[in-house]
């Protein structure tokens, strides 16, 4: 049982021990139960409170049991939440640090609730995509009013619980105490103050009303409709707080259990629970247990102040750790420096950050031309020119200098790590750090793991990750990593649409309405087509057998690099980002297309999206089986925050688990079939294979 029960005088106490956040599993709401009944059986106990152990009052229902038998069993939070109702004696809730989902509702169950200050208290459900299921949507406008309970429903943000209290004629907290340490002695006392009060208060009797019924929700739905696209719960969190205010209590009930059912079962639900669980296992390395000792990482060093290095170098400023920026040249150091005051006054003049804060982050940054300077840092990363020979020259010069145990880390995004830690002597401490660009903003980082990587050098750089608020994926060594190896391949997949008969817009449009933020095109320009042609020049010699199209190569002949040229596969008009589609370009394209006697013919965009998602798939089935990535979920997390894939499809991995894994490898037998495509490629992985064939799934 996973919540323990003990008597103080006349009072029992109920404390929820289910770490880490006292999720409400199925064995810790028995153990409520359990405890309610033995309270009430017990003559001498007159009140009962309910607590939680460590660090939470309750984060809420168990996110692991949804899903599975147990969430349904008996007794469900309702259930629970019913026997608090109709138990015989007073029962407080003591709320600490965090009452979220059913953890609040647990709370607003209670007859009564003293809170401490500091609390995070949210309905934070929307966030997985279904709402409250037990009770929050109907009692929480009972207890904060219809529209600051709508607005936390809507939002699923924390709310702090002092600011809570502050709201007027609240009835959420009977009594806030001054300090998390008084909570549980003040709880004591409140509840035998109460313990005979009859009869005993309950919120599901105060009235719901909003003054402008109708107007205000039909507001409210204007405006979730515009925030939420692709996203069904939060319109229905309206509907549900909407029928609290006009519905009796019972019948509101019934409203809001309805729609939580069919949430539940959404695909959008289905992946944002699995992008929650995804993002926090991506951080556990299956032979790199949690206890791993760390180094400490309290100053860093930066090699490069062009932008990437300025960024990587932000990253850290901003989390308070002091960075020493190294370039060849003082010039460099000086338009490296520039571009960081210019990025952070940007965030000041939108009022992003203050500017006592920009200056605090100035003055903890420093710059040098010699390398000796950085002799003393924690974690140096490199950020040159990508090009092997330089980082020969780098690491050398590092390991020459660098104290023993310092990281020394590259952000190399395509060459070979083992390669890069064997120019030094202590290739147990040298990782891969790849950041993605703009890295001040991105919140993916490749954590690549050489053949010689210290378990110690990963633990400390994935706790550093998470300082610095990057989502941190752990690759294998390989050309590309996880995320540049798959988008070669959709790349490709781009590349012969167009000789088939596509244009880039229709291709980039198919892909934004499936969900990407930017079509492959689009994206193109914005990297620079240059880098990708730089690579395929790699590839025609390294794997001749590998069919490519040829347009992007003479798309880069005319010069059109993307928007840092105002021209790539569409045009640009300084300072704006809106693609122009261009004419030359689209008659390059049919030129080419004649020149090879392919008759164009008309591509659906369910074709498109399947060829370029499906060709994600097949990679990362591959990927997989390699080793390079630990788990399948890892892969989705690196195209959710590194390659803006759609949330609601929970990612490339994800998709292809809701689309069944059977008919993806249908589709890429289909695909085989056409000879303008390369049928060597669209071979399934034998994981992918081996998946399909026995009707199973990626996870
Ligand atoms: C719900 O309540 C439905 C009801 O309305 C109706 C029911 C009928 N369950 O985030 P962290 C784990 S829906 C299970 O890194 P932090 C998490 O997986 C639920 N596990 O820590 C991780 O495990 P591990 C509504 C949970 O300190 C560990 O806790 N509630 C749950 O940065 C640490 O997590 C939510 O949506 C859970 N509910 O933040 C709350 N929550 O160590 C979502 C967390 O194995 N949770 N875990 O990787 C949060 O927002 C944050 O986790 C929290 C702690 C603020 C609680």
């Amino acid at each position: 049982m996973t919540a323990e029960y003990k008597v103080h005088g006349s009072v029992a106490v109920i404390t929820l021990a289910n770490p880490p956040v006292n999720g409400l599993g199925l064995s810790t709401r028995q153990g409520i139960v359990d405890g309610l009944d033995k309270a009430q059986q017990d003559a001498a106990v007159k009140a009962i409170v309910i607590t939680g152990a460590g660090g939470a009052f309750s984060g809420g229902a168990d996110i692991k049991e949804f899903g599975t038998d147990k969430a349904m069993q008996e007794p469900n939070l309702n259930s629970v939440i019913a026997a608090i109702e109709n138990a015989s004696k007073p029962v407080v809730a003591a709320i600490h640090s965090v009452a979220m989902g059913g953890g609040l509702e647990l709370a607003l169950g209670c007859h009564y609730r003293v809170a401490a200050p500091g609390c995070s208290i949210a309905l934070p459900e929307v966030k997985l995509g279904i709402l409250p299921g037990a009770g929050g949507t109907q009692r929480l406008p009972r207890v904060i009013g219809v529209e600051a309970a709508l607005n936390m429903i809507v939002s699923g943000e924390a709310i702090k619980s002092e600011m809570l209290a502050m709201l007027p004629g609240q009835k959420l907290f009977d009594k806030l105490v001054d300090s998390p340490e008084a909570l549980a002695a003040e709880a004591l006392a409140f509840a035998q103050s109460v313990a005979d009060v009859r009869p005993m208060p309950l919120v599901r009797n105060l009235p719901c009303k909003h003054p402008e019924g109708d107007a205000y929700f039909q507001f409210a739905r204007n405006m979730v409709k515009g925030m939420s696209k692709n996203f069904p719960a939060p319109a229905k969190c309206v509907d549900a707080v909407e029928a609290a205010t006009k519905k009796k209590f019972a019948d509101g009930m019934a409203v809001e259990r309805e729609i939580f059912i069919n949430l539940m079962w959404t695909a959008e639900s289905r992946s944002l629970r699995h992008l929650f669980l995804a993002e926090r296992a991506a951080s556990k390395i299956p032979d790199v247990p949690s206890d791993t000792p760390k180094r400490e990482i309290k100053s860093v060093a930066v090699i490069g102040a062009g932008t990437m290095g300025g960024g990587i170098a932000m990253n850290f400023l901003n989390a308070g750790i002091p960075v020493k920026m190294l370039e060849m040249k003082q010039e460099a150091l000086d338009r490296g420096i520039a571009t960081i005051r210019k990025n952070y006054e940007a965030q000041v003049a939108k009022k992003k950050l203050k500017q006592d804060k920009y200056e605090q982050r100035m003055a903890l940054l420093s710059t040098t031309l010699d390398y000796a300077d950085l002799k003393d840092a924690d974690l140096v990363i490199e950020a040159v020119f990508e090009e092997l020979g330089v980082k020969e020259a780098v690491f050398k010069q590092l390991d020459a200098v660098m104290k023993p145990g310092a990281i020394l880390a590259s952000n190399t995004s395509t060459l070979d790590v083992n390669k890069i830690a064997n120019f030094t002597q202590r290739p147990q401490d040298v990782v891969g750090l790849h950041f993605f660009s703009p890295a001040n903003v991105m919140k993916l980082l490749e954590v690549v793991r050489g053949e010689a990587t210290a378990k110690d050098v990963m633990a400390t750089v994935m706790a550093a990750a998470k300082k610095i608020k990057k989502v941190a994926v752990v690759s294998g060594v390989c050309d590309g990593f996880i995320g540049n190896r798959m988008i070669e391949q959709y790349g490709r997949q781009g590349g012969f649409l167009l000789d088939e008969g596509c244009t880039p817009q229709q291709v980039d449009k198919a892909m934004e309405k499936f969900g990407m933020a930017m079509g492959p095109f689009r994206m193109g320009d914005l990297a620079g087509n240059d880098i990708g042609w730089a690579i395929r020049k790699r590839r025609y010699t390294e794997k001749p057998d590998m069919k490519y199209s040829k347009t992007a190569d003479l798309l880069c002949e005319k010069g059109r690099f993307g928007q840092k040229v105002g021209k790539g596969w569409y045009d640009y008009v300084p300072g704006k980002r809106d693609a122009i589609p261009n004419a030359e370009v689209e008659q390059m394209i049919a030129d080419h297309r004649a020149a090879l006697g392919i008759t164009p013919r008309k591509i659906s965009d369910e074709e498109i999206v399947q060829r370029l998602v499906f060709a994600l798939v097949n990679e990362a089935a591959h990927i997989l089986e390699e080793g390079i990535a630990n788990k399948a979920s890892d892969i989705d997390i690196v195209y959710i925050y590194g390659y803006g894939f759609p949330v609601h499809r929970g990612g490339p991995l994800n998709y292809a688990n809701e689309v069944g894994l059977f008919n993806v490898v249908q589709a890429m037998k289909r695909f085989a079939q056409n000879p303008l495509d390369d049928a060597a490629f669209w071979k399934p992985a034998p994981l992918l294979a081996k998946l399909a064939a026995e009707g199973k799934t990626f996870n």
